[in-house]
């Protein structure tokens, strides 16, 4: 068929560096920018494919997210707005690493398998972040996309979330939203707008937020949004990008790790102030005390706040829905423990990576998750959006029924469902602290985290390290975990796992303690024990 040879000539254009294997890893191919050129190409192609396959409107996220300038990355975004199956993984590294003159042969392979029926329209939606390498990068999907005969969208400069959103705005016929930025932003700040009539008299103070944009994407997003928040909403923004290099000590992963302020933010103690990442789909919370001290509020503090609140209203609206709180092996102890003990909802542990959450989240009424670094959201069944919805058009209801059920639907309105939001987490955030009449350090308090520590351990193969029970146990090398459990004894409250990373040649290695120099001793001495 002719597309196959638009595809051979078209590819020449996009050359594969001969010998050259990368993984469509945790959240997509990343590396450095100069490698990805045929990457981004032969993704076009395989979006193409994906969207004849399941009839439907496919994304193409340009960026690599926290990682530095230099690099970038792609990720698919499956109809549901949710992250390509895993299933098709394989496909996108075999497409990836055939060689140059393979290309077709590789391609026809997957039309086989798939069955797809190569008459059928393809809709591919492309976005991308700031790097300076997005622009040509996003061409190359473009391109590949066309070569196979696909239409495509290009949505330019969008936040990952976004992008998940108007997919699967496209694929519900508009039921979600409207497939554009403008109508994201529309249906977010009106249900900011809704919920923050139920705070009490905010002074200008409690309204304002600081936000440091990680010289990304983000900053510039959240700007746009800023015009629709009208007075309900005070925002400075941060490492905007008109100064700063993307994610170059600022951002949340920065913010995350180091445990310490960006640079490029000027605050006084006790103000309110979160991090984006490069990609705007993590956020974290931090202020700074009257001695100076830092105190992070991370994605378990974020899934504490949000679950206990959603808890509450579900209580007043006398709504028996089931909700959990999902987390992975690096959540804080005293999350785990407070979640489980005092507010007594389900606690679920998974591996580390977004679709293990989601799909973990999906099997609650509600399900809240959240990685500690800061990504995460909140999951609504079909059935427990009926039943808030049935209570809200209850006639028979009192008013406080009624205004729960109107808290709950605009709760939902404002959560980016799709997957982790860092503009639509601030949004709820800040709703939840203007309606529970709480200021940042009243949440702070809920639970005092345990003093942790994150190492990072370079082996000469990470993969002989296998990990069990969600990678909080692990089962080789044989004696490892042995190990480790005789140096977590030593210590009072103590906890440690090693894993190896999904998107670095690394061995993780978190520890946890009653004091931070306990838990720094710990996680230096099973780092030992890894080698
Ligand atoms: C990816 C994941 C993130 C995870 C991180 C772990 C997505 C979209 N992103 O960035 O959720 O926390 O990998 O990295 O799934 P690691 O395996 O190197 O520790
Ligand atoms: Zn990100």
């Amino acid at each position: 068929m002719a597309h196959f040879e638009e595809v051979s000539k078209q590819s020449d254009l996009h050359p594969k560096p001969a010998g050259l294997v990368l993984q469509y890893g945790t959240a997509g191919f990343r590396t450095s920018a100069n490698k990805l050129d045929h990457i981004m190409f032969r993704m076009g192609l395989l979006a193409t494919l994906r969207s004849k396959k399941t009839k439907a409107t496919i994304g193409v996220m340009v960026t690599a997210s926290h990682n530095p300038e230099e690099d970038n990355g792609v990720k698919l975004i499956d109809p549901m707005g949710e992250m390509l199956t895993s299933s098709w993984e394989d496909y996108a590294t075999q497409l990836a690493n055939t060689e140059q003159d393979e290309l077709l042969t590789t391609l026809k392979d997957i039309i086989k398998k798939e069955a797809i029926d190569m008459s059928r329209e393809a809709n591919v939606f492309v976005g991308k972040d700031t790097r300076s390498s997005s622009a040509s990068l996003s061409q190359a999907v473009l391109d590949g996309v066309k070569a196979l005969g696909g239409h495509s969208n290009d949505y330019g400069l969008v936040t990952t979330p976004q992008l998940h959103y108007m997919v699967c705005c496209q694929n519900t016929q508009g039921k979600y939203g409207e497939a554009t930025v403008e109508g994201y932003y529309r249906k977010l700040s009106q249900a900011f707008s809704q919920l923050a009539k139920n705070a009490s008299n905010r002074t200008d103070d409690q309204k304002h937020l600081s936000v440091d944009g990680a010289n990304g994407i983000g900053a510039i997003k959240v700007r746009e949004m800023e015009s629709h928040l009208k007075k309900h909403m005070q925002l400075s923004v941060f490492n905007d990008g008109s100064r700063g290099k993307l994610n170059h000590q600022c951002g949340a992963d920065f913010v995350k790790v180091q445990q310490e302020l960006p640079t490029g933010i000027k605050i006084n103690p006790g103000d309110r102030c979160c991090s984006f990442d490069g990609d705007a789909d993590r956020i974290v919370y931090y202020y700074t005390d009257s001695q100076g001290d830092f105190h992070l509020l991370d994605g378990d503090k974020i899934a504490t706040l949000i679950s206990t609140f959603l808890k509450e209203l579900l209580n007043e609206a006398g709504l028996d829905l089931k909700i959990a709180v999902v987390q992975t092996a690096y959540a804080n102890g005293s999350s785990t423990h407070y979640l489980e003990k005092t507010m007594k909802v389900i606690v679920k542990c998974t591996k580390t990576g977004v679709k293990h959450l989601h799909h973990a989240a999906q099997e609650f009424d509600i399900g809240v998750y959240f990685e500690a670094n800061g990504h995460g959201t909140v999951l609504f069944s079909d059935g427990a959006e009926e039943k808030i919805q049935q209570l809200a058009n209850d006639a028979n209801i009192n008013d406080e029924r009624k205004k729960v059920a109107f808290l709950l639907q605009n709760t939902i309105n404002i959560i980016n469902q799709t997957v982790g939001d860092a503009i639509s987490d601030m949004l709820l955030i800040e709703a939840i602290l203007a309606i529970k009449g709480m200021t940042v350090q009243q949440w702070d308090a809920i639970y005092s985290d345990l003093p942790n520590r994150q190492l990072k351990v370079k082996v000469s193969d990470r993969r002989v390290i296998d990990t069990t029970d969600a990678e909080r146990r692990a089962v080789t090398p044989a004696g490892l975990q042995e190990a480790i459990d005789d140096l977590v004894k030593k210590y009072q409250k103590a906890r440690s796992f090693v894993r190896p990373s999904g998107t670095e040649d690394v061995v993780r290695v978190y520890a946890e303690a009653d004091t931070q120099e306990s838990a720094d001793t710990l996680a230096h001495e099973v780092s030992l024990a890894v080698y």
